[in-house]
C-alpha cells in the first residue's frame, strides 16, 4: 500500500508557518533512550474502550499488511523535515479486530518510562497515521524509536510517539506528557497550534 501525496505541490506550500527545512534529522525527547537486548518481553498493548482488548507481539504486528507512506514533519521547535519515507502498520490495520467502542472519541499513546500523548480519534484513525519501524529504507535507530513509534504527521511531531507501548481508546480527552505542560491538546502545525494559549 502506498498512500504518500505525489510531489504536486511547491516546497513553500508545504511548510507551516514559522517553520524552517532541515535535512539533517534531530532527535528530541525527554527519558532515556529504551534498549532492547531482543524483542521477546516487547509488546504493545491496545485497550481502553474497545470490546476485544489486544497484545501484540512483535512479530504478530509484523504479520500485519506493511504500509508505506511518504510524508512532511514538522516539529514544534521549528523544523520540518520533508519527504520522509516511513514503512511500518497502517494504525487501521492495527485497531481492525479490537473493535473500538462507539464512545471511544480520544486516544492515549503510551511510550516507555509511561510518556504520553493525546490525540483524538479521528485523527489517529487518519489513512496517513502509521505506526512505523522503517525510515528512509532503515530500521529506526534507538534514539528515532526503534522498535516501533507512531507517525501522525498532519500533526506536531510530539504526537508522534516514540517507543511506542500502549493504545488507549478513551471517552474524554487525557492530556500527555506535553500536553499537561503547556503544549496544545491538538497541535495543528497550520494553525501553528504551539501552547495551549495559542
Ligand atoms: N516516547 C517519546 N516519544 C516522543 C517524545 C518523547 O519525549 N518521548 N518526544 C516527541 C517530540 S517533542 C518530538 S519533536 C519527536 C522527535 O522525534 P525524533 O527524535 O525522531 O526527531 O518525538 C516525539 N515523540
Ligand atoms: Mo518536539
Amino acid at each position: 500500500m502506498f498512500f504518500g501525496k505525489p510531489k504536486v505541490k511547491k516546497d513553500n506550500d508545504r511548510i507551516p508557518p514559522n517553520q524552517n527545512v532541515t535535512t539533517k534529522w534531530p532527535v528530541l525527547h525527554v527519558g532515556n533512550v529504551p534498549c532492547y537486548p531482543d524483542l521477546t518481553d516487547w509488546n504493545l498493548k491496545i485497550y481502553g474502550m474497545v470490546e476485544n482488548p489486544t497484545t501484540f507481539t512483535y512479530d504478530e504486528l509484523l504479520a500485519l499488511p506493511r504500509a508505506t507512506v511518504q510524508n512532511d514533519i514538522h516539529c514544534v521547535t521549528g523544523w520540518s523535515k520533508l519527504d520522509n519515507v516511513w514503512e511500518g502498520v497502517a494504525v487501521k490495520d492495527v485497531v481492525k479486530d479490537v473493535r473500538i467502542h462507539p464512545s471511544a472519541k480520544y486516544v492515549l499513546l503510551h511510550a516507555e518510562e509511561g510518556w504520553t500523548t493525546n490525540l483524538p480519534l479521528e485523527d489517529f484513525l487518519k489513512e496517513s497515521s502509521l505506526l512505523a519501524h522503517t525510515h528512509n529504507g532503515e530500521s529506526l535507530t534507538p534514539e528515532h524509536g526503534y522498535p516501533l513509534r507512531a507517525v501522525v504527521p498532519h500533526l506536531y511531531f510530539w504526537k508522534s510517539a516514540k517507543w511506542l507501548r500502549g493504545i488507549e481508546f478513551l471517552p474524554l480527552e487525557a492530556p500527555g506528557f506535553w500536553e499537561k505542560n503547556g503544549y496544545h491538546m491538538y497541535g495543528d502545525p497550520w494553525k501553528e497550534e504551539r501552547f495551549s494559549w495559542d
